[in-house]
């Protein structure tokens, strides 16, 4: 047995299981998991490490336009190697389609910026804003057969928001094809609304944005979207979950069988809006949408991701910079409206959710992995990544359990400047990453060369123990005479 690269001495952890052993890595594949394996081109020596399968960001905005023009600070270079130094192999930004743009061209556009430039592989969530007849029938198809195979759709923002009509469209052509809508849901007239009367009193500063997008919006259009999702029976994710009512319905609606995931990520556990009430326009920095909320919320969202409520912690990594380009696009001392959306954390979710879950004993190291890399392979359509077992890619971090270090704008390796995790003191890092049994990062040095990563053609979504919903009037069991069910 001949091996380009060994790993060994280390501790593997899968979602499932952690053992000792070796891995033995060939043309880019694990080709043997062994007590201990000689040989190896290279061999890597993870002695007190822990060797997991390399994260998969599924919520990254890189190298994206906002709808009101704002581009994020990363592009696929440098999105992809802070990925890579937070432990990442590879993640699933989006790729944004602005209305009366067809998405052919907006796939052709994201390869563009993705493909000479990404470290590790990638692929794309399209974000779906004008589901005209073309669009459904012809496009959406057609990005699904070269494995695109996840939609998002907004329920908020006016250039977004498709509507209930709009998202039934979309989630049944996604359900004929066996793919996946992702949904942002938070009710748009509730947050219009409230802005006015923000406004009118003449309250525009950072920390009334976490006032303006109240929890009840996000309630009201969780349980708005996954009742249509019921209605024609198709497979729901919702993103961003950032209320504790938000994750009971998820939770309810999946012990009833509903095809339903859903993710939080890193902020909402770990900031509050007070973050938000700084000087000045400082409070922009903590700025996103969903906003971060309180204490208890975080107590309760912790407790969902021990109960399996999440199938993931995502990033939700949206950079703008503290500057012109950025949060101050629009000005210096512009009301929140104006101020994009979003913040950065590609680098931090995997340290961040290592070190306060299971250095703290909230979560085990293998719902860990689960959270971070495995569930996602599953649910987005990743079937050779996400595992350490023979036949999987060689996609693997190895880090150090116990390495101690206050969090700086240094360890993000994006082109952001500042980090809203700044002054946190994280315990455990990922120090050595493999794409394809290719070294990315080595000892948090980067090692990849630009655009050695590749587009991964995914595959439908996983929708085991998930039996679903039937109404009774799509139902054509029940037979109430126009069969239409979709
Ligand atoms: N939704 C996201 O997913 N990210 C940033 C802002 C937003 O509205
Ligand atoms: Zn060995
Ligand atoms: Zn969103
Ligand atoms: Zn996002």
């Amino acid at each position: 047995f001949a091996f380009d690269t060994v790993i060994h001495g280390g501790t593997i952890v899968t979602a499932t299981d952690t053992y000792k052993a070796d891995i033995g890595i060939r043309d880019g594949r694990i080709a043997a998991v062994a007590e201990s394996l000689a040989g190896g081109t290279k061999r890597i020596d993870a002695t007190g490490r822990l060797v997991m399968p390399g994260g998969i960001e599924g919520h990254a905005h890189i190298a994206q336009e906002s709808s009101t023009k704002i581009m994020t600070a990363d592009d696929y270079y440098t999105g992809s190697v802070s990925a890579a130094f937070g432990g990442n192999s590879s993640f699933i930004p989006f790729a944004a389609q602005h209305r009366g743009q067809s998405l052919d061209d907006v796939v052709a556009i994201y390869d563009e910026r993705a493909a000479p430039n990404s470290v590790i592989d990638y692929s794309y969530h399209l974000i779906v804003s004008d589901p005209s007849p073309e669009v459904l029938e012809e496009q959406l198809p057609r990005a699904f057969a070269r494995g695109i195979t996840s939609f998002k759709v907004f329920m908020t923002y006016d250039l977004l928001n498709l509507g209930d009509g709009g998202m039934l469209d979309v989630l049944t052509v996604a359900k004929t094809h066996g793919a996946l809508t992702m949904v942002h849901a938070e009710n748009n007239d509730m947050v219009k609304w409230m802005n006015k009367r923000l406004a009118a009193k003449g309250l525009t500063a950072p920390k009334y944005h976490a006032i303006s997008r109240p929890e009840l919006a996000e309630e009201e259009a969780i349980n708005r979207a996954v009742t249509l999702a019921k209605l024609v029976d198709a497979p729901l994710f919702v993103v961003h979950v950032s209320t504790e009512a938000g994750a009971a319905i998820i939770r309810r609606e999946t012990q009833a069988g509903v095809k339903l995931f859903a993710e939080t990520c890193p902020q909402y556990l770990a900031l509050t809006r007070e973050d938000l009430d700084r000087p000045g326009m400082e409070g922009a920095k903590f700025m996103c949408s969903p906003p971060v909320r309180d204490a208890q919320t975080q107590e309760a969202l912790w407790r969902h991701i021990q109960a399996g409520t999440f199938m993931s912690v995502s990033s939700d990594h949206a950079p703008y910079r503290y500057d012109e380009t950025g949060k101050l696009f629009n000005g210096a001392d512009v009301p929140y409206p104006k101020i994009a959306n979003g913040m950065p954390g590609i680098a931090m979710r995997l340290p961040w959710l290592f070190s306060e879950g299971v250095v703290k004993g909230r979560i085990s190291a293998n719902q860990f992995v689960a959270l971070t890399s495995t569930n996602a392979a599953k649910v987005f359509g990743m079937a050779r990544k996400g595992s350490i077992a023979p036949g999987f890619d060689a996609d693997i971090a190895i880090w150090d359990p116990n390495e101690t270090r206050v969090v700086s704008l240094d360890d993000q390796h994006d082109n952001m400047d500042y980090t809203p995790f700044e002054g946190l003191t994280v315990t455990g890092w990922p120090r050595t990453v493999l794409n394809r049994g290719e070294l990315v990062v080595e000892e948090r040095e980067l090692v990849a060369t630009r655009g050695r990563g590749r587009f991964v053609a995914r595959d439908t979504v996983d929708l085991t123990g998930r039996p679903g919903y039937r109404a009774p009037e799509l139902d054509p069991a029940r037979n109430f005479g126009a069969d239409i069910a979709p």
